[in-house]
């Protein structure tokens, strides 16, 4: 099959194109989307992180036998938010959304260089929700941080239109085939998580590095317990918008901000008392 992808060179992209290709194919292919100064900042920000915690197992943990993931980037990294609020990005996920959306996870994955047996787990994250005109409950967001071709590991994808009925992963691959996502650093993947999916794992020379966030609707139940929001974009964030796409929280951050807001709450009294 032949893919489309749409390029954000010009400064403009055409919404309609890409919601129709989305209809018909489940996933869109972004390019161009950031600027390259853009794409070394997020890249160093990654390495950067990587570095710093790669050694800690809470932050950086293997993911399944091929991928390692820091999936509390918005604590160790918070400039990671001007990427998932990206005035190229959001819109697009919002258009397709039908709406205002809500953060939901984000994930640094890494791949290292690989000599063994190829693999691929075709999955769906989660179910389709069906009375979304799109069929999606959530979206997943996946930016390239390096080139990815034929000759390094890839995500790949069995496109699935609207249209047409839901199969199991048999019938579908069977059906539709398989389209490997290939390209540069900087390259952007939106796709329904509830579309067939799986990381492409080859034998290369190559490492991958990826931002994987999947965004949500406001209204409904959050996706995952994966990733940590912390108090300065949920609860303390100038601006409302900002606090109400990051205000879906899931029960580990509601967790963690109750133990953070006794302990502040305690030395404000410890203040008053013997201050
Ligand atoms: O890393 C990939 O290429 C795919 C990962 C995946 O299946 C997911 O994030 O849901
Ligand atoms: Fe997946």
């Amino acid at each position: 099959m032949s893919v489309t992808t749409f390029s954000f060179a010009d400064g403009v992209v055409n919404t309609q194109e890409i919601l129709s290709y989305f209809q018909e194919n489940g996933f869109v292919i972004l390019e161009e989307v950031l600027t390259s100064d853009e794409i070394k900042y997020y890249i160093d920000l990654f390495d950067q992180d990587r570095q710093k915690w790669g050694d800690l197992a809470v932050l950086w943990h293997p993911f399944g036998e091929y991928q390692t993931r820091n999936c509390h980037a918005l604590v160790s990294s918070p400039e990671f938010d001007k990427l998932l609020r990206h005035e190229n990005i959001l819109p697009v996920i919002e258009f397709l959304m039908g709406g205002k959306t809500c953060f939901s996870e984000l994930c640094l994955r890494h791949m290292t260089p690989y000599n063994g047996e190829p693999n691929q787990s075709f999955h769906r994250d989660r179910p389709h929700w069906e009375e979304h005109p799109l069929r999606m409950d959530y979206v997943q967001l996946m930016v390239y941080l390096t080139n990815v071709n034929q000759e390094t590991h890839c995500f790949s994808i069995s496109p699935e239109s609207v249209n047409t009925p839901i199969l199991d992963t048999a019938d579908q691959l069977d059906r539709n085939g398989i389209v490997d996502c290939h390209g540069v650093a900087g390259t952007v993947v939106l796709f329904n998580n509830a579309v067939l999916h799986t990381a492409t794992v080859r034998v290369t020379k190559h490492e991958r590095k990826t931002v994987q966030a999947y965004y949500g609707h406001r209204s409904r139940p959050f996706l995952s317990n994966c990733s940590i929001i912390p108090p300065k974009f949920c609860y303390y964030h100038p601006d409302q918008e900002t606090r109400d796409f990051y205000g879906n929280l899931n029960d580990t951050t509601r967790m963690f901000l109750s133990a953070f807001k006794s302990e502040q709450d305690e030395s404000k009294i410890f203040e008053s008392v013997y201050a």
